[in-house]
């Protein structure tokens, strides 16, 4: 049985905290890299919380990341915003360009935010839930490194391509989903590996093109997109527009710049936000009336909303005001101390 380790939240954040400063990360890159990773943890997305920590700690000691980068946010046009990461990890790039998104998608209705040569560990839920909060629909995606075959392929060509999207709701949590286009992500095949469990079926094949439910031979081979061709050509829509699109990396590129290091890849991000007032005009509030209308006919008949077990993880974890991980994971990120 796996031992495990209950910490309390204060305790989560100055763990988080205290290796990233210790390894060499600026305060405001600390603190947006353990903002990002304690809400991963709360929310019991444990391929993205706490043990994230040693991927970050892993691309800064193989010097690819720059600890310290300051984001340089530039007014590239009318509806776009670019945000210049200068290889730094990319929740703190988001924190400086977002006030331009918000301000410029509640002029004109819709706006865009290019983060450029970021490297990015994160789950995108956090920053799509964010914009909802703060009253407007947002979508985000990014590419990652070339782990994924494309649907009939046998050769990692695609990332696990995440894309998230987040609807406000007033007075109720968003609707937000937030997945890979990969069968499952990368992280839940290392979290797999850790824990000496198989894969579920149909989500990599080894080097030798041949179905796997082994983590190691999936790694040494290919994952493989969800839902076949249209996860696959999800995956490359994505590839593209937060690539060429942005003027940033594809995953394969990103996987080359990584020559073997097994880090964190670096690439773009692209989020889009939506002003759903302006849009709607005078038929805002019968907008959102419709779109719980939607929502509690999905409710209704028994289905969930995506997100619904991540907000309930959350209640959970507020409540106890504790988390728990593997002992495992604990003492590997002890390990991370200098
Ligand atoms: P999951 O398959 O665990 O979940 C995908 C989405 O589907 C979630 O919003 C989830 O909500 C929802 N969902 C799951 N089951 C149901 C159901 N039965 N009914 C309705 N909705 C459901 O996510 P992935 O493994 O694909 O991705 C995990 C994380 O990895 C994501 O947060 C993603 O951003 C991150 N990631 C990051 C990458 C990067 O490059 N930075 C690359 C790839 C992934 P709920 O959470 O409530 O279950
Ligand atoms: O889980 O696929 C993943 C992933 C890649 C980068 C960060 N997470």
């Amino acid at each position: 049985m796996t031992e495990n380790k209950t910490l309390t939240l204060d305790e989560a954040m100055t763990l988080a905290l205290t290796v990233l400063t210790a390894n060499g990360f600026s305060e405001g890159h600390a603190r947006s890299i353990a903002r990002t990773v304690y809400a991963g943890q709360r929310d019991e997305c444990h391929s993205h919380g706490l043990y994230r920590l040693l991927m970050c700690v892993a691309t800064v000691r193989a010097n690819l990341v720059d600890g310290a980068a300051v984001p340089e946010v530039v007014d590239q046009a009318p509806g776009v915003v670019r945000v210049d990461a200068k290889r730094g990890f990319s929740p703190l790039a988001l924190e400086a360009g977002r006030p331009l998104l918000i301000e410029k998608a509640r002029k004109s209705g819709i706006a865009a935010m290019a983060i450029n040569n970021c490297f990015h560990f994160s789950a995108l839920w956090p920053e799509v839930e964010d914009f909802a909060n703060d009253g407007l629909a947002a979508m985000a995606m990014n590419p990652s490194h070339s782990w994924v075959a494309p649907a009939g392929g046998t050769r990692g060509t695609l990332g696990t391509n995440p894309i998230a999207f987040a609807w406000p709701r007033p007075g109720k949590h968003p609707f937000v989903f937030d997945f890979a286009t990969s069968a499952v992500a990368r992280g839940e095949i290392e979290l797999h590996r850790r824990a000496g469990k198989p894969l579920p079926e149909g989500v990599a094949i080894d080097a030798d093109g041949k179905p796997t439910a082994d983590p190691a031979a999936a790694m040494a081979g290919a994952m493989l997109t969800f839902g076949g061709h249209k996860g696959s050509a999800l995956s490359i829509m994505i590839e593209l527009l937060a690539g060429p699109l942005i003027s940033d990396l594809t995953s394969m590129e990103s996987q080359e710049i990584d020559k073997g290091a097994n880090a964190t890849p670096l690439h773009g991000e692209l989020i889009i936000a939506f002003d759903t007032k302006l849009f709607g005009g005078n038929n805002s509030a019968d907008n959102a009336a419709r779109a719980e209308k939607l929502f509690d006919a999905i409710v209704d008949q028994g289905a969930r909303l995506p997100s619904q077990r991540r907000y309930e993880a959350r209640e959970r974890t507020m409540a106890s005001g504790t988390v728990t991980i593997p002992a495992k994971l604990y003492e590997d990120i002890l390990a991370l101390m200098p």
